[in-house]
């Protein structure tokens, strides 16, 4: 366990030593006063509630509609898992109001310092309505998909309209998160690009999230995989593997790899979760075991071109309603 801590403080103090050189260069460039205003601007002042779309007082998460300067946005608020090393600050540097005791019961309420009591918060802006309905709680329902059912129903639906993958061009094209990358293997074929997903705030490695995405831009989806996919598979398995070892002291044994049918983008990436971390999306009814599809596609080529898949879609999910249209659900 303190290994593991002593790894995320090493790659913290990367990160940081990273920011401040950044930092450094923008002021040579004359950029550095931009750089403080930016960091002190609040662009979540005078955002205006539409509705909260859903929010689990267990997961302490919050999911809100709403306009950001006239535009629709997204914003997800979420509390933060507690650190080791910071408890003796909270111990000593809080303040405590008794709340009620009995015999050797007591509960109170500490108020701890501004900087061990932050909410991550992720901002999508401007939202499309897919966004808002992605955010929103809702029923979901398994679909049985066929290789036809996939040619005449899923496949045209999503070519229609899934979600813009220009954040993932950017990643692969450093336009942004460079400085956040782990580990990268520039082949065209099967090379990639590894970097902590934006779910994880990188404080402690007990919710580890890390995600591959592929340099190779014409593989949307499991559907498209066949053998010839791989070595690129293989190699984002292995070189994923190590890299986290290295880099978070973590062992393949305490890791999950695995791509989502349906994704919500379409572009080629794997996710990296520790295990025993229940991230979102890690069920058997959407996640796929990257052991298992290298395994399935050694066994049958087009295995990927002929298996009946399962998976949940939302209620209000267009997918859901081509399905319903057709007469397969
Ligand atoms: N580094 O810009 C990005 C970025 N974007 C836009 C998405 N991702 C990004 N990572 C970086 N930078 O794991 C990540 C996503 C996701 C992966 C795409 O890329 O975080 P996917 O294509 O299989 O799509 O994976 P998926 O899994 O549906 O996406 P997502 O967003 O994880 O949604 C699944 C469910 O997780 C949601 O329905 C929601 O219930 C929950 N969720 C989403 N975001 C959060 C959050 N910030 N906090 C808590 N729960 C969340």
């Amino acid at each position: 366990q303190s290994e593991m801590k002593r790894a995320i403080d090493s790659s913290e103090t990367d990160v940081f030593s990273q920011n401040t050189k950044r930092a450094k260069a923008d002021n040579e460039n004359g950029r550095g006063e931009a750089v403080k205003e930016s960091e002190r601007e609040n662009t979540l002042s005078g955002f205006l509630t539409t509705a909260v779309l859903s929010d689990s007082a267990r997961e302490k998460t919050i999911f809100i509609h709403g306009k950001l300067a006239d535009q629709e946005a997204v914003v997800i608020l979420e509390k933060t898992p507690f650190r080791e090393e910071t408890l003796a600050e909270i111990f000593n540097g809080s303040k405590l109001k008794l709340d009620m005791k009995n015999d050797i019961y007591s509960t109170y309420r500490l108020q701890a310092p501004p900087h061990l009591n932050e909410i991550k918060t992720t901002v999508v802006c401007p939202a499309t309505e897919k966004h808002v309905n992605k955010y929103k709680h809702q029923e979901s329902f398994l679909v049985e998909e066929a290789w036809e059912d996939y040619q005449s129903i899923t496949l045209p639906y999503i070519q229609e309209q899934s979600f813009s993958v220009q954040w993932v061009y950017n990643i692969l094209e450093k336009k942004a998160e460079a400085e956040r990358i782990v580990f990268e293997d520039p082949d065209p074929e099967t090379g990639f690009v590894l970097l902590p997903d934006f779910k994880w705030d990188q404080k402690q490695v007990d919710d580890l999230y890390l995600i591959a995405i592929a340099h190779k831009k014409d593989i949307g989806c499991l559907r498209d995989l066949t053998s010839d996919h791989l070595p690129l598979l293989q190699n984002i398995f292995q070189k994923g593997k190590e890299a986290i070892l290295q880099r978070y002291n973590l062992p393949a044994s305490k890791l999950r790899v695995y791509l989502h049918y349906q994704p919500s983008y379409y572009h080629l990436h794997v996710h990296f979760t520790k295990l025993g971390y229940e991230a979102p999306g890690c069920g058997v009814e959407r996640a796929h075991l990257l052991a298992d599809v290298i395994q399935n596609l050694q066994s049958d080529p087009q295995y990927y071109k002929t298996r009946t898949l399962y998976f949940p879609l939302r209620a209000d999910s267009g997918l859901l309603g081509r399905f319903k249209e057709a007469g397969r659900l």
